[in-house]
């Protein structure tokens, strides 16, 4: 059998520690070819530098998709994280209708929000393109903030489990097969991930960080992706995903001067010992 391929599509910021520039290294360290699609270049990530350029690539993805579909170039797995606008999500769907072989494994996250806002580049508009990509994937990685502008639910700061299960239920409404719902914490010391599939769900709790780092979404996600493609169920991808976060927070703590990313190149040989036993 030839080895997978996995394609990713998302944007490149040059220096940040996030998107590309941390999907590509993780994926390519779990074994797996990678082939990429940039949405955008920019200089850097948007959350907390200023004055940043960016060169929005929306007009070359479809040629890009064009080239390969005439030379024949398929994809077993795709990943997409931050898009730049919701026509980049048109054209990420029409990727997923043409570019795919075998069962292609979609895995979508809906990168657009965090703490109850959408981040600043996006509007209603953006929502309502990325609940039809939401639905032509295989697995979502939403947070609570991006499950509540999926579904229309009301977003709190506190929950309880029935909160929880509400937003999984209006999620499965919405058309989502699997959810992987990242950030779910039900007392101050403690987060995690619960998985949901079919009306079941599993909850990985693990230690909260109180002090959050930029693109640890993009390094969950990444890794999870890796595990999950290596052979891992979706739930064992998903505490694999989280303890490999935990510990790329923990490493990137130590030097409070590192305050735009995390440090996942540090814990990648430990994510590799778990993967390659
Ligand atoms: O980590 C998500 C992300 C990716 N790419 C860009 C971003 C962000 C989040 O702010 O600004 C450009």
């Amino acid at each position: 059998m030839e080895d997978p391929r996995i394609l990713t599509i998302q944007d490149i910021s040059c220096v940040g520690q996030c998107s590309l520039t941390v999907a590509l290294p993780i994926l390519s360290a779990c074994g797996f070819e990678t082939a990429i699609l940039p949405s955008a270049v920019l200089s850097t990530h948007t959350a907390g530098f200023t004055g940043y350029t960016c060169r929005d690539l929306s007009d070359d993805m479809p040629q890009i998709a064009a080239h390969w579909r005439k030379e024949g170039i398929r994809f077993d797995a795709f990943y997409t994280g931050y898009l730049g606008s919701t026509r980049q999500i048109a054209y990420v769907r029409e990727i997923f209708a043409t570019l795919g072989r075998g069962r292609n494994l979609r895995i979508v996250d809906p990168a657009m929000a965090d703490n109850g806002s959408l981040y600043p580049a996006f509007d209603q508009a953006y929502v309502e393109e990325m609940k039809l990509l939401c639905r032509d994937a295989d697995i979502i990685l939403p947070n609570i903030t991006e499950g509540c502008f999926l579904t229309g639910m009301e977003y709190r700061a506190q929950y309880d489990r029935a909160y929880v299960d509400s937003l999984l239920q209006a999620l499965a409404e919405e058309g989502a097969k699997t959810v992987v719902l990242t950030g779910v914490g039900y007392d101050a010391a403690t987060t995690g991930v619960v998985v949901y599939s079919q009306g079941h769900s599993d909850y990985y709790p693990h230690r909260r960080i109180a002090q959050g780092c930029h693109g640890t979404g993009d390094v969950y996600a990444a890794a999870f992706t890796g595990a999950l493609l290596r052979g891992s169920s979706t739930f064992d991808a998903a505490k694999i995903a989280a303890d490999y976060t935990v510990a790329c927070i923990e490493v990137t703590q130590e030097d409070p001067r590192h305050w735009y990313g995390v440090k996942f190149e540090k814990k990648l040989p430990a994510l590799l010992r778990q993967l390659h036993p």
